[in-house]
């Protein structure tokens, strides 16, 4: 359904840049002004358009980019180290607290992990890969306490589907 609306509104806009062309095909034999004044009339407007994007650059480039490092550097999150290994996980500390955000720095001791975040009816929260020679961080913050699962989301042996844990979010205070 949406692939044969995407494929209308593509024609309609086609027809639109054709019927564009044709009218300035049609209009390009008459010459109502001198070529001078047009020419002064539309440089003026150019200048003016080529002044709005450069403003217009530096602003978005400015807002953009204020954010950099991009990624999770909260200095006040809970630092938590996840490493996968067949076929368990090791977890610096499996309790956290509503609200606080956390950043799980999350790898691997030998093969390709996936660490997957449930809640109590296992829905999926979150998730990142557990690769080896390397750590990924991922930012999350629990907003409702209780027991939460740790799984395994990418097939990586034998005994895959045991790596289970459990992770605890406490009320605050
Ligand atoms: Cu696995």
């Amino acid at each position: 359904m949406i692939h044969e609306n995407v494929l209308l509104l593509s024609l309609v806009l086609m027809a639109g840049v054709l019927f564009a062309f044709v009218y300035v095909f049609i209009h390009s034999t008459k010459l109502e002004q001198d070529y001078a004044s047009i020419a002064k009339n539309s440089y003026s407007k150019r200048d003016k358009l080529f002044g709005f994007i450069i403003i217009a650059g530096v602003l978005i480039a400015i807002g953009t980019t204020r954010g950099l490092p991009y990624g999770p550097h909260n200095a006040n999150a809970k630092q938590i180290d996840v490493i996968g290994k067949q076929w368990y996980w090791e977890i610096s500390d499996t309790t956290a607290t509503v609200n606080q955000p956390i950043i799980f720095n999350v790898g691997s001791a030998d093969v390709n992990h996936g660490l997957g975040i449930y809640d109590k009816d296992l829905r999926l929260l979150t998730q990142v890969q557990a690769m080896p020679d390397y750590t990924n961080k991922l930012a999350y913050t629990f907003k409702e306490a209780g027991e939460y699962k740790l799984m395994c989301m990418e097939y990586c042996g034998l005994v895959h589907h045991s790596m289970i844990s459990t992770f605890t979010v406490n009320d605050e205070g």
